[in-house]
């Protein structure tokens, strides 16, 4: 059984006010030009599937026209709401859309009936766990003490009742982080691996960058497109699991090219004007978040500048002023501290003290597994 992974299209999204419509609308023809050619049985889509939980009436026809694509072939689509969505908004019509094989998640009740598919090697289930969070599931789960987003999982995995002699495909949309964690960290909303290890794959959404938790089999897909220029150098792609008999099966990706790439450049504004600078690539096209690093201000440098890059995103200076004025006190921007930094303070906020070195070590190794993608 041949199955493709999506997640996370955030349709509607918009990056520095540039809709990302176009570039949404045209990856998801790249999609379905891949689906006809993989021919899978079924097709993923885990959660984050539009970027608001109100989503701008464009972004619910863009999901109209994939899915209405997906519905004329002979396939099912399985999909289930992120924390971006709202999960009763994403469910409607569900039970009239599961006649032509489009499966949503409902809002999550406390029971998930699996949508059970079949091949040559039996059946395989198929359970639809939307994005759940402890406060969501106290009231269902009553007499279990849920302290943590793992405790509300896999509370809600135990109550699946999981046949473990067949295969059991699960997806699901959280924050998953490798082995157990014994520093208490307030309010964290990650979800210990472990707990999902009954399954035999795991259709992972939240974080943007493609890559596996612990074991092959339990992924994260990643975006379709780049949502942030943090990503500009990261390569994106579908992925498809081949499900052989349990316990076999084969992972691989196919790459998504943009209509448009997302590129950070950084120089001086002559340099960054010069022809030679940008007339062989496809900077002019690109969309792009340039860094000065003049020392004095360019007047109306945005404006001159985006003559020459049109899509020209976001500015910002890289000099002796603005490294300075991180260095003086807490004037620097939230996003331009590391996320050791953050954790930091808000560690000595909670303790009344800073972290000791070992505190310290124990931090930045978690950070170093678990930050490889954007949440
Ligand atoms: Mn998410």
């Amino acid at each position: 059984m041949r199955l493709i992974h999506l997640s996370d299209l955030h349709l509607g999204k918009k990056l520095y006010e540039f809709s990302l419509l176009e570039d949404q609308q045209y990856i998801l023809k790249k999609i379905i030009n891949i689906i006809d050619e993989e021919r899978p049985d079924g097709v993923i889509l885990a959660g984050d599937i539009y970027d608001k939980s109100v989503p701008v009436t464009d972004a619910v026809g863009l999901l109209d026209e994939f899915l209405s694509d997906l519905a004329t072939r002979d396939l099912q689509v399985f999909v289930i709401s992120g924390n971006h969505d709202s999960a009763e908004r994403l469910s409607f019509g569900s039970k009239i859309f599961s006649q032509s094989g489009i499966h949503f998640s409902p809002s999550y009740k406390g029971q998930v009936s699996p949508i059970i598919m079949e091949d040559e090697h039996g059946p395989v289930n198929i359970y639809l766990l939307p994005f759940i969070k402890p406060t969501m599931v106290r009231q269902i789960f009553e007499g279990i003490e849920l302290k943590s987003y793992t405790d509300a999982v896999r509370s809600a995995i135990e109550a699946m009742e999981i046949d473990e002699s067949l295969r059991n495909v699960l997806v699901s949309h959280q924050y998953v982080t490798p082995g157990k964690t014994d520093v208490n960290v307030g309010g964290a909303d990650n979800v210990d691996v472990d707990i999902y290890e009954i399954f035999d794959y795991v259709a992972l959404g939240h974080l943007h960058n493609p890559h596996h938790i612990k074991e092959e089999r339990i992924r994260y897909c990643g975006t379709p497109l780049k949502y942030s220029f943090s990503e500009a150098d990261k390569d994106k792609s579908v992925t498809i699991i081949d499900l052989g008999p349990k316990g076999e099966l084969e992972i691989s990706t196919v790459p998504l090219v943009p209509r448009r790439e997302m590129r950070a450049i950084r120089g001086s504004y002559e340099e960054l004007s010069k022809k030679s600078f940008y007339e062989d690539t496809s900077l002019r096209d690109d969309y792009v978040h340039i860094t000065l690093t003049d020392e004095d201000s360019v007047l109306d440098a945005f404006a001159k500048l985006r003559i020459i890059y049109k899509n020209l995103m976001h500015l910002d200076y890289d000099n002796t002023r603005t490294k300075a004025h991180r260095e003086v006190d807490g004037a620097i921007r939230v996003d331009q501290k590391s996320p050791l930094e953050l954790f930091a303070e808000l560690f000595e906020r909670q303790n009344n003290r800073p972290m000791d070195g070992e505190e310290e070590k124990l931090t930045k190794q978690m950070i170093d597994k678990i930050w490889e993608g954007d949440l």
